[in-house]
């Protein structure tokens, strides 16, 4: 098996060669399964990066340099350098790394062995237990840090992966070939957080790997926190956004839309027409909502796990009655019920609005986490 470890350069005349040379001498001879090459993509750097490069591939056969041309930014430059590892090197896994010796190169065989237990992508983490970001950080670039990554946590909801903006990680071609299409116009962190999104999204195996990043010791920070911050927010809150309106979320409001006119109706027609309790006159009105709301549900909402046998058809529905009237007994005609006590009968129908708002919050809970349930990885 091969692999590839990409490293982007602007202005790393000094640290490049240390890096280099840590991986030869101290991390490839360690590595036996594996045959390990590295390829330096530097944007024309005013410093002599490259000729620094030049000479090290007179030393070391397995190193190469991709001439990038201007500087064109972090993602364009892994997105070229991939490629052109891919075309003439012919890799199974090519690697993420900054040169300037942040990311500890001892980890390399960590992430190749979780390649070798089967995942696609491997994160290098600072926020998980085993890593961390460099204690001298001034305040303003850890809170950057610390909650940029939790804030795309937390709006993606996938809360296994905690380092989303970092640049050490190890994937399988076929994850940098599924993606790169997607990736033209990100810059900066968007690149790296778009990057494992979207791999997440189509289902890739992801692993990580703690690491202690370390401060860079030579050379300038070319990504400033600050700067990409608005276009890391843009991203992450729009893909979020794109992502419900496709998820089962719409479908889940109209069927449940349907649902609430039924029991509305059935509701208003036994207060008035009869003599049962409000409370109990919702409960059989329910029923109903509830029956035209799993067979909605069933057959368009969560069609992708749907039941097709009768028995399934059966067992689900079963299933479906008995959690959706946890809901409406206890938190639906329970909110009526405290209303027909404190209040009495008049005001049913705001008490039934009311409980019903409940309810809903529930329900999607319910039904997308036990009846439908997905089996996702992240
Ligand atoms: N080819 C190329 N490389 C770049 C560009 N911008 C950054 N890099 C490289 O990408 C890696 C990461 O950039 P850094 O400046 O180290 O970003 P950082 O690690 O977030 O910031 P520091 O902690 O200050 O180092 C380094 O190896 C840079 O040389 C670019 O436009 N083109
Ligand atoms: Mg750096």
């Amino acid at each position: 098996m091969k692999a590839v470890i990409i490293i982007p350069t602007y202005n790393e005349k000094g640290n490049i060669k240390k890096l280099v040379e840590t991986l030869e001498t101290d991390v490839f001879p360690e590595i036996k399964t594996w045959n390990m090459h590295i390829l330096v993509v530097d944007d024309d750097s005013p410093d002599g990066t490259a000729k620094e490069v030049e000479e090290l591939i007179k030393k070391y056969k397995n190193l190469h340099l991709l001439h990038n041309g201007e500087k064109a930014g972090l993602g364009a430059a892994y997105i070229k350098g991939m490629s052109l590892a891919v075309e003439k090197l012919t890799p199974d896994v090519l690697f993420e790394m900054d040169a300037d010796g942040q990311h500890d190169p001892k980890k390399i065989p960590d992430f190749l062995k979780k390649i070798d237990e089967g995942n696609d992508l491997v994160i290098g983490t600072r926020y998980s237990q085993g890593g961390s970001i460099p204690e001298n950080w001034p305040p303003i670039r850890k809170i950057y840090s610390i909650f940029g990554n939790l804030l795309v946590r937390t709006i993606f909801g996938r809360f296994a992966i905690h380092d989303w903006t970092g640049g050490y990680r190890a994937m399988r071609v076929s994850v940098f070939l599924k993606e790169k299409n997607e990736m033209g116009e990100f810059r900066g962190y968007t690149f790296q957080v778009s990057f494992l999104h979207k791999a997440a999204r189509d289902g890739f195996k992801i692993a990580e790997v703690p690491f202690h990043f370390t401060d860079r010791t030579l050379g300038n920070s070319k990504i400033a926190p600050g700067e990409y911050i608005v276009d890391l927010l843009r991203y992450v809150i729009t893909a979020r956004f794109r992502e419900v309106l496709h998820s089962s979320f719409p479908k889940f409001l109209i069927v449940g839309g349907f649902g609430f006119f039924i029991n509305a109706f059935l509701y208003d027609q036994l207060v008035r027409n009869t003599h049962l309790p409000i409370a109990l006159a919702n409960v059989v009105a329910a029923q109903f909502a509830i029956f035209s709301n799993y067979n909605f549900n069933n057959v368009w909402t969560f069609k992708a796990h749907k039941a097709n046998s009768v028995l399934a058809y059966f067992s689900k529905m079963l299933q479906f009655f008995a959690t959706s009237n946890i809901g409406v007994i206890l938190i639906q005609s329970g909110t009526i019920q405290i209303g027909d006590m404190l209040y009495g009968e008049q005001y049913y129908r705001i008490y039934f609005l009311i409980g019903t708002f409940f309810l809903l919050i529930w329900n999607f809970t319910v039904y997308s986490k036990v009846i439908w349930k997905k089996k996702t990885a992240f």
